[in-house]
């Protein structure tokens, strides 16, 4: 199959895109950087170095024998886009390319608006793009489980059948996203929707828990395949950064009572995810939702699992409660359906200690390069705009608000 893999030098698009290789598959990758920018303008960095795209490429063609075509390109050019799916003509785009940090959509008004032009201009300029050349290709589209929000019923995959003053219907599942990045993601599900429902495309939207780990089998082939490993405020996930905390001796920071439930899935899960929707392919005209984790916990729970990992080697590791620097619910009912990629064939990595050990080793391997005040949260969602944003010193640079769109056009 030929895949474009969009987003293609990020955490899940890299491993992404060379699995999609090893498994035979023709595999365009393009990105604009844009977030090794967004790492120098909050002052933060992967953990774990990570080699630029065209080196990554080369190395991945000297060990696997396999090609894939790189190219730099930002998606909110309409003509860039239009230009590279014209020319590639793929069966199906896996798009990851977006603002993907709830902490950065909420710094400032300027970094809202970036998160959300940048996004849904993006999807929009792909949709177009694939109507002009491509209208047979699938789109696989990132999503994110925090589109639903934490309601007070069991979360079905996309849709809920409704009964209503006597009459029934099948419709969107209720959003409630709880940062200006997820809402980006609804905007994005609904333009999504409304082409394959006007134009006849096809897509699947990926609504994808939070990610944790470090690797694949494919980015442990070399140090120049890895993919970054995030453990800042801004970008780093909540499990990945408690392994970060626990390595380097640092409490656990539990944003509030910790009793936020979300969905998780390990790296090695999204690869196969992915896979699995492409080789499966939804109808012309079809829009379909999968709900893409594997368990869900709260995060006092995943506080517990490091530090009984930890234990198990005889080392202690506190657990802190912060001040909740986010708007939401502490303490919630949550039952999220996720059903279908199983139905596919996914076989769960469900987390293991022996994970959790695995991950904190890499960040043992990798101890001088962390810089523990990334560790606590400088976002609050209540003072966007206001609030005491700082990039620290070692890393500052003269810009410390997001750039505009137009000037990186
Ligand atoms: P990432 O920031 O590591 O990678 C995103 C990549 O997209 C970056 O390399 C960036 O340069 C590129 N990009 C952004 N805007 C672009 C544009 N306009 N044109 C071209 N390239 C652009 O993020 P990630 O963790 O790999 O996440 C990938 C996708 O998966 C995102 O859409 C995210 O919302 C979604 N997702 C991530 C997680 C997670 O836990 N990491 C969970 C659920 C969903
Ligand atoms: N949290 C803590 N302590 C921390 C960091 C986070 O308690 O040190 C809490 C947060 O308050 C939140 C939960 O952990 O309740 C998850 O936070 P997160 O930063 O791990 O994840 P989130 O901001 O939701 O975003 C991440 C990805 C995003 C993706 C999303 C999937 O960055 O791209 O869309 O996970 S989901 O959460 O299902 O929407």
């Amino acid at each position: 199959m030929k895949v474009l893999v969009l987003g293609a030098d990020g955490y899940l698009g890299w491993p992404t895109a060379l699995h999609l290789s090893a498994q035979g598959h023709d595999v365009v990758a393009a990105d604009s950087l844009i977030r090794r920018r967004w790492d120098v303008l909050c002052g933060t960095e992967s953990l774990v170095r990570i080699a630029g795209m065209k080196r990554r490429v080369a190395r991945w063609k000297e060990i696997s024998g396999k090609r894939i075509d790189w190219e730099r390109l930002d998606l909110t050019s309409l003509p860039d886009a239009t230009a590279l799916i014209a020319q590639v003509r793929p069966e199906a785009v896996v798009h990851f390319a977006e603002q993907r940090s709830a902490p950065y959509s909420m710094i400032s008004g300027p970094h809202a608006t970036e998160t959300q032009v940048n996004n849904v201009v993006g999807t929009l300029n792909v949709l177009f793009a694939l109507r002009e050349s491509a209208p047979d290709c699938h789109l696989i589209k990132l999503g994110t489980m925090g589109e639903y929000g934490t309601p007070n019923i069991d979360i079905e995959e996309g849709f809920i059948d409704i009964e209503h003053n006597g009459r029934k219907d099948r419709l969107p599942f209720p959003k409630q996203p709880g940062s200006f990045y997820h809402l980006s993601k609804v905007h994005d599900s609904h333009n999504i929707m409304f082409t394959c429902r006007a134009w006849g495309l096809r897509a699947t939207d990926l609504n994808q828990g939070v990610v944790y780990g470090s690797g694949t089998p494919e980015t442990d082939l070399h140090p120049e395949l890895r993919t970054r490993f995030d453990y800042d405020d801004i970008w780093g996930t909540v499990l990945n950064r408690f392994c970060a905390q626990a390595a380097v001796g640092y409490p656990l920071s539990v944003y509030g009572k910790g009793g936020q439930t979300r969905g998780f899935l390990d790296i090695r899960d999204t690869v196969r995810c992915v896979e699995l929707a492409a080789l499966n392919p939804p109808e012309r005209g079809e829009f379909r939702v999968f709900n893409q984790f594997t368990e869900q916990f709260s995060i006092s729970q995943l506080a517990e699992r490091v530090r009984a990992a930890r234990q198990a080697h005889g080392l202690e590791t506190s657990i802190e409660h912060l001040p909740n620097p986010r708007t939401e619910m502490e303490a919630h009912y949550y039952n999220a359906k996720h059903q279908r990629l199983l139905d596919l064939g996914l076989q769960p990595h469900n987390l293991q200690d022996s994970l959790i050990d695995r991950v904190i080793g890499l960040v043992e391997r990798s101890k001088k390069r962390i810089r523990p005040e990334l560790f606590a949260p400088r976002v609050d969602w209540r003072f966007g705009g206001r609030g005491a944003f700082k990039v620290p010193a070692a890393r500052r640079r003269t810009v410390a608000t997001a750039p505009s769109i137009s000037s990186r056009a």
